[in-house]
């Protein structure tokens, strides 16, 4: 990868990846892109409106800047495309193809996420196998199964080069998530920070399989670095690093924030989709495959999401003080 186009570039893992990027391969490799107006969001990355349902405005935009590299991560997450089905699909399916479409034509790899919600009800709980039964019962679940499908067509029939990780939740705290069913793990955070109290949409007993950025950002440019002889797995292979349930991530903040506390009040949608989901994932593939390994447990993962936020309020403070 030597010039890398993102789409979807202001979003959660978006955010992180482009400035980790940006630190590897220098500022001037990489165009961050979002459907949102790069005055919101983009801060000195290269920044360009992208819709990436315009398969002309992606061709051009593909070409215009001479990428050897797509990281597609437009799309809506879980909850949000529950509510609007339709559009979820549209986004999800449609700019897929498009990206795929347009890597095929002009020799680009490509990066696509995958989910641990490309598993459903059917599929063993705990762990979850590389290979196994895919049923999702969500609108979500459905176009992630599709997408891997898409990538594999693309890959077997076109010879794009694509490569796809099922992530786990994702937790981070420099652009907050939209619209997932692990958000929960996300929000607590912050409000055991301001408000010392988090209601949470999901029962304390969810235990569920997360993961802290920078092992997500770390992982996918290992597995983009990788040789692609060894990759049989190619896209969607599954990663994970820590399980816990609200009362358990509750308990871990409650070291940091002493008298934290924490109430649940179910969201039936939501609580839904969770039970639905495998509580892990079973990642040996991808140990043995590129040599995938976490470094985040539950406690550092704390320490360090207090760390950053504490050190984002105090630049937000230094910041007001000095207009
Ligand atoms: C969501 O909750 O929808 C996402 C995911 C697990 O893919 N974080």
């Amino acid at each position: 990868m030597k010039r890398i186009l993102i789409t979807g570039a202001a979003g959660q893992l978006g955010t992180e990846l482009a400035s980790t990027l940006q630190a590897r391969y220098g500022p001037a490799a990489i165009l961050a892109t979002d459907i949102r107006d790069p005055a919101e969001w983009a801060t000195r990355s290269q920044a360009a409106r992208l819709d990436c349902l315009d398969l002309d405005a992606l061709r051009d935009t593909v070409a215009g800047f001479r990428a050897d590299a797509v990281l597609h991560l437009a799309a809506v997450l879980s909850a949000t495309a529950e509510a609007n089905p339709l559009a979820a699909w549209k986004l999800n399916m449609n700019g897929l193809v498009n990206v795929l479409q347009v890597a095929a034509e002009a020799g680009c790899r490509v990066f696509v996420p995958s989910s641990i919600a490309a598993f459903g009800p059917g599929t063993p709980r705990d762990p979850a196998p590389q290979s196994t039964v895919q049923r999702p019962t969500t609108m979500y679940g459905v176009t992630k199964v599709a997408g891997e499908l898409l990538c594999d067509y693309y890959h077997d029939r076109l010879g794009v080069d694509a490569r796809g990780l099922r992530f786990p939740g994702l937790i981070s705290y420099a652009t907050p998530p939209g619209g997932g069913t692990t958000d929960y793990a996300v929000e607590i955070f912050r409000a055991a920070l301001c408000e010392g109290h988090y209601t949470c949409f999901l029962r304390a007993d969810t235990r569920m399989d997360m993961m802290y950025m920078p092992d997500a950002i770390r992982a996918v440019v290992e597995l983009m670095e990788a040789p692609p002889d060894g990759l049989t797995y190619r896209n969607a292979f599954n990663i994970t690093a820590m399980q816990f349930t609200p009362a358990e991530l509750a308990e871990a903040i409650r070291a940091h924030v002493p008298g934290f506390e924490i109430d649940y009040d179910p969201d039936p949608l939501r609580q839904s989709i969770a039970d639905s989901w495998p509580a892990r994932l079973d990642d040996s593939e991808a140990r043995e495959q590129w040599g995938w390994r976490h470094h985040y447990e539950l406690p550092d993962m704390v320490a360090d999401m207090f760390r950053g936020l504490n050190a984002q309020t105090a630049r937000a403070g230094a910041g007001s003080a000095g207009r």
